[in-house]
C-alpha cells in the first residue's frame, strides 16, 4: 500500500481496471489515525481513534479531508452513546432535527433510530428507511452534507452481514457523462420532492408508510438545485440527481425531462461507479452526501435484527438555501 489518495474517484489508467473508477489502496496516517482506503470507488476505514472522547480541531480536520478523498468511511469498534454520537456528529456541522418524525432519542432529537425491532407491539425505530437509491435532503432548500450512522445490532445469516449501505460516486459519474451532455446541462436545475420517495415506497415496497397528510406535504414542497454542483471538499463537479427525489429538469419540456432522467438515474447507477459497506457491530460511519448517493438494501427479515443510530449534518456551511 502506498502513502497518500491518488486519482479519488477518477478512472484508473491501468489496463485491468480500465473499466472502474478505483482509487489505489492506500494506507495514510494523520496524527493518531490511521487511514486505510478501500481500493474501491469510494470508502476508507479509520483506525486508532476514539469517537466517544472530543477529538482535537486536526482530528476533525484529518476526517473532513478524508471525507473529500473517500466519500464513505468506517471507524470500527465504536462505543459510543446517543450523546456522544450526536457530539461527534455536530464537529461536522449543524444537525437536522426532524420535526415530523418519530423515533427520536429521547431529550436529543437530534438522533433517529433506524430499526425493524418491535417492542411490546411498538416499532422502536423507523424500519424502512432509505431502501431505494438517494441521497438525504436534495428535497430540502438546505441540503444534506452528511450522515452519521452508528450500528448497534446488524443482522447476520450464515455468517454474512445482512442490510448493507450501498453507495455510488457522483464525482465519477459527472466525470464519465459525454462532454457534450456537460455542455448542455450546464446551468439547469432539478425539481426535487420527498413525496416522491414516500409515494414510491408505499406503491413499489409494500411500506406500511401511511400516505403524507397535506400538511405534511405542504411543510415540504419540492424545490430545486443546480444539476451539477461544485463539490465544497474537492472542487470537482458532481451530479446532484437522485432516483429517489428528483423529478423534473425545470429548463426542459417534460418528456425530454423524463427522458434525461431516466439517462441519468441509469447512468449513475452502474457498477463502476459503486462500493458497498457491509456492516459490522460498533461500526461509525460517516458519508459525505454531495458526491454519494446511497441505497439501504433490505435483503434481512422481521426477526434479523437491525438497530442503527443517527445524526443528519445539513450542508448550510457550504451551501446557504437558496
Ligand atoms: O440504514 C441505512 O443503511 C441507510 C439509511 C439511510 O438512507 C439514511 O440513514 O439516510
Ligand atoms: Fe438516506
Amino acid at each position: 500500500m502506498r502513502e497518500g489518495a491518488d486519482c479519488s474517484g477518477k478512472r484508473a489508467d491501468s489496463l485491468e481496471d480500465s473499466t472502474h473508477y478505483t482509487m489505489a489502496r492506500t494506507m495514510a496516517r494523520r496524527g493518531n489515525m490511521k487511514v486505510i482506503g478501500s481500493g474501491e470507488t469510494l470508502g476508507a476505514a479509520i483506525e486508532g481513534v476514539d469517537l466517544s472522547r472530543r477529538l482535537d480541531e486536526a482530528g476533525v480536520d484529518a476526517i473532513f479531508k478524508a471525507l473529500g478523498e473517500y466519500g464513505v468511511l468506517r471507524f470500527p469498534r465504536q462505543t459510543l452513546t446517543a450523546r456522544q454520537l450526536a457530539d461527534f456528529s455536530a464537529r461536522f456541522g449543524d444537525l437536522e432535527i426532524n420535526v415530523a418524525s418519530a423515533y427520536q432519542e429521547p431529550g436529543i432529537p437530534e438522533v433517529m433510530t433506524l430499526s425493524n425491532i418491535v417492542e411490546s407491539g411498538k416499532p422502536i425505530g423507523f424500519a424502512d428507511a432509505g431502501q431505494s437509491w438517494h441521497t438525504d435532503m436534495s428535497y430540502s432548500k438546505t441540503i444534506a452534507f452528511a450522515n452519521v450512522l452508528y450500528g448497534i445490532r446488524i443482522p447476520f445469516r450464515d455468517g454474512r452481514a445482512l442490510g448493507a449501505t450501498e453507495f455510488s460516486n457522483m464525482q465519477a459519474a459527472y466525470d464519465d457523462l459525454p462532454a457534450d451532455l456537460k455542455e448542455r446541462l450546464a446551468g439547469m436545475t432539478v425539481l426535487h420532492g420527498f413525496n416522491k420517495f414516500w409515494e414510491m415506497m408505499r406503491r413499489e415496497k409494500g411500506s406500511k408508510r401511511p400516505p403524507l397528510t397535506e400538511v405534511q406535504r405542504k411543510a415540504r414542497p419540492p424545490v430545486s438545485h443546480p444539476i451539477f454542483l461544485t463539490h465544497p471538499l474537492t472542487g470537482r463537479q458532481v451530479l446532484y440527481a437522485n432516483p429517489g427525489y428528483s423529478m423534473r429538469i425545470n429548463e426542459l419540456p417534460e418528456p425530454e425531462s423524463d427522458a434525461m432522467l431516466a439517462f441519468l438515474f441509469e447512468h449513475q447507477l452502474q457498477q463502476k461507479f459503486r462500493y458497498t459497506h457491509r456492516w459490522q457491530e460498533g461500526d461509525l460511519m460517516i458519508w459525505e452526501d454531495i458526491g454519494t448517493i446511497h441505497n439501504a438494501v433490505a435483503d434481512y427479515g422481521p426477526n434479523e435484527h437491525r438497530l442503527i443510530k443517527r445524526c443528519q449534518v445539513m450542508a448550510n456551511r457550504f451551501f446557504p438555501a437558496n
